[in-house]
Protein backbone atom coordinates (compact mmCIF):
# COMPACT_ATOMS: atom_id res chain seq x y z
CA UNK A 1 0.00 0.00 0.00
CA UNK A 2 0.81 3.65 -0.61
CA UNK A 3 -0.63 4.51 2.66
CA UNK A 4 -0.62 3.02 5.77
CA UNK A 5 -1.89 5.51 7.67
CA UNK A 6 -5.72 5.66 7.35
CA UNK A 7 -8.69 8.36 9.34
CA UNK A 8 -12.17 6.88 9.25
CA UNK A 9 -14.50 9.83 9.38
CA UNK A 10 -17.80 9.41 10.58
CA UNK A 11 -20.33 11.48 8.40
CA UNK A 12 -23.83 10.51 10.04
CA UNK A 13 -26.44 11.91 7.94
CA UNK A 14 -28.89 11.23 5.42
CA UNK A 15 -30.13 14.87 4.38
CA UNK A 16 -29.38 14.12 0.61
CA UNK A 17 -32.00 10.94 0.74
CA UNK A 18 -35.28 10.78 0.44
CA UNK A 19 -35.94 7.14 2.96
CA UNK A 20 -34.21 8.02 6.67
CA UNK A 21 -31.38 6.17 7.69
CA UNK A 22 -28.17 5.99 6.46
CA UNK A 23 -27.08 8.41 9.00
CA UNK A 24 -26.67 4.86 11.20
CA UNK A 25 -24.05 3.84 8.06
CA UNK A 26 -20.80 4.91 10.23
CA UNK A 27 -21.87 2.84 13.55
CA UNK A 28 -23.20 0.00 11.24
CA UNK A 29 -19.29 -0.24 9.57
CA UNK A 30 -17.66 -0.16 13.39
CA UNK A 31 -19.92 -2.47 14.87
CA UNK A 32 -18.99 -4.98 12.38
CA UNK A 33 -15.34 -4.29 12.99
CA UNK A 34 -13.77 -1.83 9.94
CA UNK A 35 -10.56 -0.32 12.12
CA UNK A 36 -9.84 -3.50 13.32
CA UNK A 37 -10.33 -5.57 10.09
CA UNK A 38 -8.06 -3.00 8.59
CA UNK A 39 -5.52 -2.99 11.29
CA UNK A 40 -4.96 -6.83 10.92
CA UNK A 41 -3.55 -5.45 7.90
CA UNK A 42 -1.10 -3.74 8.66
CA UNK A 43 -2.94 -0.49 8.19
CA UNK A 44 -2.80 1.96 11.12
CA UNK A 45 -6.47 3.49 11.75
CA UNK A 46 -7.32 6.27 14.13
CA UNK A 47 -11.03 7.37 13.90
CA UNK A 48 -12.39 10.88 14.30
CA UNK A 49 -15.70 9.38 15.58
CA UNK A 50 -18.67 11.16 13.95
CA UNK A 51 -18.58 14.42 13.53
CA UNK A 52 -21.66 16.70 14.39
CA UNK A 53 -24.08 18.64 11.47
CA UNK A 54 -27.88 19.67 11.04
CA UNK A 55 -30.65 17.48 11.75
CA UNK A 56 -32.46 16.31 9.04
CA UNK A 57 -35.71 18.69 8.33
CA UNK A 58 -37.20 16.02 5.83
CA UNK A 59 -37.86 19.26 4.02
CA UNK A 60 -40.06 19.86 0.82
CA UNK A 61 -38.46 21.09 -2.42
CA UNK A 62 -37.34 24.68 -2.39
CA UNK A 63 -38.22 26.84 -5.30
CA UNK A 64 -34.84 25.66 -7.10
CA UNK A 65 -36.95 22.39 -6.40
CA UNK A 66 -33.93 20.81 -3.78
CA UNK A 67 -34.15 19.34 -0.71
CA UNK A 68 -32.58 20.26 2.46
CA UNK A 69 -29.68 22.21 0.55
CA UNK A 70 -28.76 24.30 3.55
CA UNK A 71 -27.87 20.89 5.45
CA UNK A 72 -26.04 19.31 2.86
CA UNK A 73 -23.89 22.57 2.34
CA UNK A 74 -23.17 22.48 6.02
CA UNK A 75 -22.53 18.47 5.85
CA UNK A 76 -20.26 18.72 2.75
CA UNK A 77 -18.40 21.61 4.34
CA UNK A 78 -17.58 19.24 7.70
CA UNK A 79 -16.66 16.68 4.59
CA UNK A 80 -14.41 18.95 2.55
CA UNK A 81 -12.53 20.06 5.75
CA UNK A 82 -12.12 16.90 7.14
CA UNK A 83 -10.96 15.04 4.17
CA UNK A 84 -8.34 18.40 3.37
CA UNK A 85 -7.59 18.14 7.21
CA UNK A 86 -6.47 14.04 6.58
CA UNK A 87 -4.83 14.25 3.04
CA UNK A 88 -2.48 17.04 4.60
CA UNK A 89 -1.87 15.00 7.30
CA UNK A 90 -0.32 12.80 4.65
CA UNK A 91 -3.29 10.04 5.62
CA UNK A 92 -5.59 8.26 3.62
CA UNK A 93 -8.99 9.34 4.59
CA UNK A 94 -12.40 6.55 4.57
CA UNK A 95 -14.98 8.94 4.70
CA UNK A 96 -18.03 6.91 6.46
CA UNK A 97 -21.35 8.00 5.21
CA UNK A 98 -23.91 9.02 5.56
CA UNK A 99 -25.33 9.63 2.05
CA UNK A 100 -23.73 10.35 -1.62
CA UNK A 101 -24.32 13.75 -1.23
CA UNK A 102 -21.42 13.88 1.12
CA UNK A 103 -18.51 12.87 -2.14
CA UNK A 104 -19.00 16.42 -2.76
CA UNK A 105 -17.79 17.68 0.35
CA UNK A 106 -14.63 14.82 0.01
CA UNK A 107 -14.07 14.99 -3.77
CA UNK A 108 -13.78 18.55 -3.58
CA UNK A 109 -11.28 18.17 -0.99
CA UNK A 110 -9.22 15.61 -2.84
CA UNK A 111 -9.13 18.16 -6.29
CA UNK A 112 -7.94 20.80 -3.96
CA UNK A 113 -5.47 18.47 -2.25
CA UNK A 114 -4.75 17.57 -5.95
CA UNK A 115 -3.96 21.06 -7.24
CA UNK A 116 -1.90 22.01 -4.54
CA UNK A 117 0.72 18.66 -4.67
CA UNK A 118 0.31 18.61 -8.35
CA UNK A 119 -1.00 15.16 -8.45
CA UNK A 120 -3.66 14.00 -10.94
CA UNK A 121 -6.61 12.54 -10.31
CA UNK A 122 -8.88 9.41 -10.96
CA UNK A 123 -12.21 9.04 -9.66
CA UNK A 124 -13.84 5.66 -9.73
CA UNK A 125 -17.52 6.18 -9.01
CA UNK A 126 -19.03 2.49 -8.09
CA UNK A 127 -22.68 2.75 -7.70
CA UNK A 128 -26.03 1.93 -9.17
CA UNK A 129 -26.88 5.64 -9.98
CA UNK A 130 -24.96 8.08 -12.33
CA UNK A 131 -25.31 10.64 -9.76
CA UNK A 132 -25.82 13.32 -12.63
CA UNK A 133 -28.78 15.46 -11.92
CA UNK A 134 -28.84 19.24 -11.84
CA UNK A 135 -31.32 20.84 -10.20
CA UNK A 136 -33.39 20.87 -13.12
CA UNK A 137 -33.37 17.57 -13.97
CA UNK A 138 -34.27 16.18 -10.91
CA UNK A 139 -36.75 13.73 -10.75
CA UNK A 140 -36.95 13.79 -6.56
CA UNK A 141 -35.13 17.10 -5.48
CA UNK A 142 -32.64 14.78 -4.03
CA UNK A 143 -28.97 15.85 -3.50
CA UNK A 144 -27.56 12.16 -3.55
CA UNK A 145 -28.79 12.44 -6.94
CA UNK A 146 -26.16 15.30 -7.92
CA UNK A 147 -22.99 15.29 -6.81
CA UNK A 148 -21.30 14.22 -9.83
CA UNK A 149 -23.08 16.92 -11.84
CA UNK A 150 -22.00 19.57 -8.67
CA UNK A 151 -18.28 18.36 -8.93
CA UNK A 152 -18.53 18.68 -12.77
CA UNK A 153 -19.17 22.10 -12.09
CA UNK A 154 -23.16 22.08 -12.98
CA UNK A 155 -24.92 21.37 -9.86
CA UNK A 156 -26.49 23.73 -7.38
CA UNK A 157 -23.72 27.06 -6.76
CA UNK A 158 -22.54 26.67 -3.48
CA UNK A 159 -21.68 22.64 -3.66
CA UNK A 160 -19.99 23.29 -7.22
CA UNK A 161 -17.65 26.20 -5.50
CA UNK A 162 -16.55 23.97 -2.34
CA UNK A 163 -13.12 22.90 -4.04
CA UNK A 164 -12.17 26.35 -4.50
CA UNK A 165 -12.65 26.10 -8.37
CA UNK A 166 -15.70 25.18 -10.86
CA UNK A 167 -15.46 22.84 -11.96
CA UNK A 168 -13.55 20.95 -9.28
CA UNK A 169 -12.13 18.08 -11.50
CA UNK A 170 -12.27 17.65 -15.62
CA UNK A 171 -15.40 15.16 -16.26
CA UNK A 172 -12.57 13.25 -17.88
CA UNK A 173 -11.23 12.30 -14.26
CA UNK A 174 -14.36 10.19 -13.34
CA UNK A 175 -15.11 6.36 -14.23
CA UNK A 176 -18.45 5.07 -13.32
CA UNK A 177 -18.87 1.80 -13.03
CA UNK A 178 -22.19 -0.70 -12.50
CA UNK A 179 -24.81 1.92 -13.66
CA UNK A 180 -28.26 0.42 -13.90
CA UNK A 181 -31.01 3.23 -13.30
CA UNK A 182 -29.67 6.14 -15.26
CA UNK A 183 -32.64 8.63 -15.82
CA UNK A 184 -33.32 9.78 -19.37
CA UNK A 185 -31.94 13.48 -18.38
CA UNK A 186 -28.55 11.74 -17.14
CA UNK A 187 -27.80 9.69 -20.14
CA UNK A 188 -27.74 13.02 -21.97
CA UNK A 189 -26.02 14.61 -19.19
CA UNK A 190 -23.45 11.28 -19.36
CA UNK A 191 -23.21 12.15 -23.15
CA UNK A 192 -22.88 15.94 -22.81
CA UNK A 193 -19.82 15.92 -19.70
CA UNK A 194 -18.02 12.40 -21.68
CA UNK A 195 -18.14 10.58 -18.66
CA UNK A 196 -16.71 7.08 -18.84
CA UNK A 197 -18.94 4.48 -17.94
CA UNK A 198 -19.17 0.64 -17.66
CA UNK A 199 -22.80 -0.02 -16.72
CA UNK A 200 -24.30 -3.66 -16.12
CA UNK A 201 -24.19 -4.35 -19.45
CA UNK A 202 -20.92 -3.69 -20.35
CA UNK A 203 -19.67 -5.76 -16.72
CA UNK A 204 -21.94 -8.38 -18.86
CA UNK A 205 -20.51 -8.36 -21.59
CA UNK A 206 -16.56 -8.10 -21.03
CA UNK A 207 -16.82 -9.32 -17.16
CA UNK A 208 -15.46 -7.46 -14.69
CA UNK A 209 -11.82 -8.26 -14.96
CA UNK A 210 -12.08 -6.51 -18.34
CA UNK A 211 -13.92 -3.47 -17.27
CA UNK A 212 -11.71 -2.87 -14.23
CA UNK A 213 -8.77 -3.31 -16.71
CA UNK A 214 -9.93 -0.58 -18.95
CA UNK A 215 -10.79 1.54 -15.76
CA UNK A 216 -7.40 1.38 -14.31
CA UNK A 217 -4.82 1.28 -17.44
CA UNK A 218 -4.70 5.22 -17.47
CA UNK A 219 -2.80 4.74 -14.06
CA UNK A 220 0.22 2.77 -15.02
CA UNK A 221 3.29 3.07 -15.77
CA UNK A 222 3.39 6.52 -14.16
CA UNK A 223 5.18 7.34 -10.98
CA UNK A 224 2.55 6.64 -7.91
CA UNK A 225 3.49 9.70 -6.74
CA UNK A 226 1.75 11.64 -9.24
CA UNK A 227 -1.47 9.88 -8.92
CA UNK A 228 -4.19 10.14 -6.62
CA UNK A 229 -7.25 7.47 -6.95
CA UNK A 230 -10.13 8.48 -5.13
CA UNK A 231 -12.56 5.60 -5.18
CA UNK A 232 -16.00 6.33 -4.63
CA UNK A 233 -18.13 3.23 -3.51
CA UNK A 234 -22.04 3.49 -2.95
CA UNK A 235 -23.22 0.43 -1.53
CA UNK A 236 -26.36 -0.05 -4.32
CA UNK A 237 -23.46 -0.67 -6.76
CA UNK A 238 -23.80 -4.27 -5.13
CA UNK A 239 -26.61 -6.60 -5.98
CA UNK A 240 -29.06 -5.91 -3.42
CA UNK A 241 -29.65 -9.86 -2.58
CA UNK A 242 -26.06 -9.51 -1.19
CA UNK A 243 -26.53 -6.20 0.21
CA UNK A 244 -30.40 -5.09 0.96
CA UNK A 245 -28.85 -2.57 3.46
CA UNK A 246 -29.30 0.52 1.43
CA UNK A 247 -32.27 2.94 0.39
CA UNK A 248 -32.64 2.61 -3.52
CA UNK A 249 -31.84 -0.84 -4.32
CA UNK A 250 -31.45 -1.96 -7.44
CA UNK A 251 -31.62 -5.37 -9.26
CA UNK A 252 -29.09 -7.15 -11.49
CA UNK A 253 -26.26 -5.80 -9.68
CA UNK A 254 -22.59 -7.28 -9.68
CA UNK A 255 -22.47 -10.46 -7.62
CA UNK A 256 -19.97 -11.16 -4.70
CA UNK A 257 -17.53 -12.20 -6.91
CA UNK A 258 -17.19 -9.91 -9.41
CA UNK A 259 -17.10 -7.04 -6.63
CA UNK A 260 -14.21 -9.06 -5.04
CA UNK A 261 -12.12 -9.10 -8.40
CA UNK A 262 -13.35 -5.62 -8.40
CA UNK A 263 -11.78 -4.34 -5.29
CA UNK A 264 -8.57 -6.25 -5.60
CA UNK A 265 -7.51 -4.76 -8.90
CA UNK A 266 -8.10 -1.82 -7.42
CA UNK A 267 -5.67 -2.76 -4.70
CA UNK A 268 -2.99 -4.52 -7.17
CA UNK A 269 -2.71 -0.69 -8.51
CA UNK A 270 -1.07 0.36 -5.10
CA UNK A 271 -2.91 3.66 -5.83
CA UNK A 272 -5.49 4.00 -3.63
CA UNK A 273 -5.44 7.19 -1.67
CA UNK A 274 -9.07 8.28 -0.43
CA UNK A 275 -12.36 6.44 -0.16
CA UNK A 276 -16.12 7.28 0.72
CA UNK A 277 -17.98 4.76 1.73
CA UNK A 278 -21.73 5.93 1.62
CA UNK A 279 -25.60 5.05 1.10
CA UNK A 280 -24.98 2.49 4.03
CA UNK A 281 -28.83 2.06 5.28
CA UNK A 282 -28.57 -0.41 8.72
CA UNK A 283 -32.45 0.49 9.14
CA UNK A 284 -33.26 -1.81 5.86
CA UNK A 285 -30.33 -4.67 6.39
CA UNK A 286 -30.70 -8.12 7.73
CA UNK A 287 -28.59 -8.49 11.02
CA UNK A 288 -25.89 -6.17 9.58
CA UNK A 289 -25.03 -8.31 7.06
CA UNK A 290 -24.59 -5.57 4.04
CA UNK A 291 -22.20 -3.43 6.94
CA UNK A 292 -20.06 -6.88 6.93
CA UNK A 293 -20.34 -7.45 3.74
CA UNK A 294 -19.04 -4.01 2.75
CA UNK A 295 -15.81 -4.64 5.35
CA UNK A 296 -14.87 -7.78 3.79
CA UNK A 297 -14.66 -5.83 0.51
CA UNK A 298 -12.42 -3.08 1.63
CA UNK A 299 -10.21 -5.39 3.34
CA UNK A 300 -9.70 -6.70 -0.20
CA UNK A 301 -9.42 -2.84 -1.29
CA UNK A 302 -6.62 -2.62 1.26
CA UNK A 303 -4.93 -5.72 -0.41
CA UNK A 304 -6.30 -8.91 1.48
CA UNK A 305 -5.58 -11.34 -0.70
CA UNK A 306 -6.22 -15.68 -0.51
CA UNK A 307 -2.93 -16.57 -1.46
CA UNK A 308 -0.04 -14.68 -0.29
CA UNK A 309 1.06 -12.61 -3.53
CA UNK A 310 2.93 -9.74 -4.84
CA UNK A 311 1.01 -6.43 -6.69
CA UNK A 312 1.12 -7.91 -9.82
CA UNK A 313 0.01 -4.60 -11.54
CA UNK A 314 -3.36 -4.37 -13.66
CA UNK A 315 -2.08 -5.33 -16.61
CA UNK A 316 -1.11 -9.00 -16.03
CA UNK A 317 -4.06 -9.62 -14.06
N1 LIG B 1 -31.69 9.36 -10.18
C1 LIG B 1 -32.64 9.47 -9.07
C2 LIG B 1 -32.49 8.30 -8.12
C3 LIG B 1 -31.25 8.19 -7.34
C4 LIG B 1 -30.02 8.68 -7.59
N2 LIG B 1 -29.22 8.28 -6.59
C5 LIG B 1 -29.93 7.58 -5.80
N3 LIG B 1 -31.16 7.52 -6.22
N4 LIG B 1 -29.50 6.94 -4.70
C6 LIG B 1 -32.48 10.82 -8.37
O1 LIG B 1 -33.14 11.02 -7.34
O2 LIG B 1 -31.73 11.67 -8.85
MN1 LIG C 1 -24.68 7.29 -5.46
MN1 LIG D 1 -26.69 4.75 -5.95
Amino acid sequence: MTHTLSTLIGLPTDVGASRLGAAMGPDALRVAQLGPALERLGVQVSDLGNLAGPGNPRGARDAQGLRNLAECLSWNQIAHDAVLQVLQQNRLPILLGGDHTLATGSISAVARHCRATGKQLRVLWLDAHSDCNTPDSSPTGNLHGMPVSSLCGLGPAQLAALSGATPALPASSFCQIGLRSVDESEKHMIRELGLEVYDMRAIDELGMREVMRRSLVSLLGRNDRDIHLHLSFDVDFLDPDIAPGTGTPVRGGPTYREAQLCMEMIADTGRLASLDIVELNPALDLRNQTAELVVDLVQSLFGQSTLMREPRGVLQC
